[in-house]
């Protein structure tokens, strides 16, 4: 599965990340703070920075002196993925290409992960089940994407495909879009807030509003459409309210080819 992306809008770091190269998988740790390297690495969030680990939580301590499976996940250069699991994860793709995801989590709390995608064109993917999110995307054209991932459905791992870019082989997971449970619904942030925009994602069956994605330096949003089977997207840049626009997968690959690599 190979597709070579055109690159918009980046044309710093190319040398040192093009050195770097391979794909890095970091190993086995404990109460993960996870660093990339300056290629392109997937960081995936371990999880165990849990009151039942004995590392963590002396035996006999009776408060909790853990951070409940958060992970602090740093991409660095390189076109990054990284995926938190669950747990409160922050995630900041550093400079390049980079996805974010939060869980999944499948709504199991604490899931409130923020977001940084630092410079380049990067991707947070909010998946159903996750919780109430920040995405600020930094310098380039950065876009949220609501969508069902595909994962391991025991493990709940996102499935990982590794696709070529600009820099090598990078990871990305799949999702599906045009089926997702929900759509969106775009509103301005509170003054003074310091987001620009605070994206609900509402549940289809019930036209409840399951969560709140604070944006800052966000250009695109890319939803479900309100009556499902069909995808919508919103261009930040110039929205100014209502609904989302109708869009093909086939045109979302045209104006961002990383989110088209990933959506059907
Ligand atoms: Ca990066
Ligand atoms: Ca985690
Ligand atoms: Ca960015």
């Amino acid at each position: 599965m190979c597709r070579r992306f055109r690159r918009f809008g980046m044309g710093l770091a190319v040398g040192a990340v093009a050195l770097a190269g391979a794909l890095v998988m970091v190993g086995v740790g404990q109460a993960a703070l996870l660093i990339g390297t300056s290629g392109n690495d997937v960081l995936i969030g371990k999880d165990d920075d849990r009151n039942d680990v004995e590392a963590i939580q002396p035996p006999g301590t009776m408060a909790d002196q853990s951070l409940s499976r958060t992970d602090v996940l740093l991409g660095l250069e390189g076109d990054d993925l990284l995926i938190g699991l669950l747990g409160n994860d922050v995630l900041d793709g550093g400079s390049d290409d980079d996805v974010l995801v939060g869980g999944t989590e499948q709504a199991t709390a604490p899931n409130q992960d923020p977001q940084f995608g630092g410079d380049g064109n990067d991707v947070s993917v909010w998946a159903g089940g996750d919780g109430s999110e920040l995405f600020v995307g930094g310098n380039g054209t950065d876009a949220l994407v609501f969508a069902v991932i595909d994962r391991d459905m025991t493990t709940n791992v996102p499935t990982v495909s590794m696709i070529e870019g600009p820099y090598g082989q990078r990871g990305i997971v799949t999702s599906n879009l045009t089926g997702a449970p929900g759509f969106c619904q775009i509103d301005p942030a509170p003054a003074g807030s310091g987001y620009e925009w605070l994206v609900r994602f509402v549940v289809r069956m019930t036209g409840a509003i399951a969560v709140t994605v604070r944006t800052q330096s966000v250009e695109q949003v890319f939803c479900s459409s309100r009556e499902g089977n069909g995808a919508v997207w919103a261009d930040l840049t110039s929205y100014d309210g209502g609904d989302l626009r109708p869009i093909t997968v086939e045109r979302i690959g045209q104006v961002n080819p990383l989110v088209g690599a990933m959506v059907r």
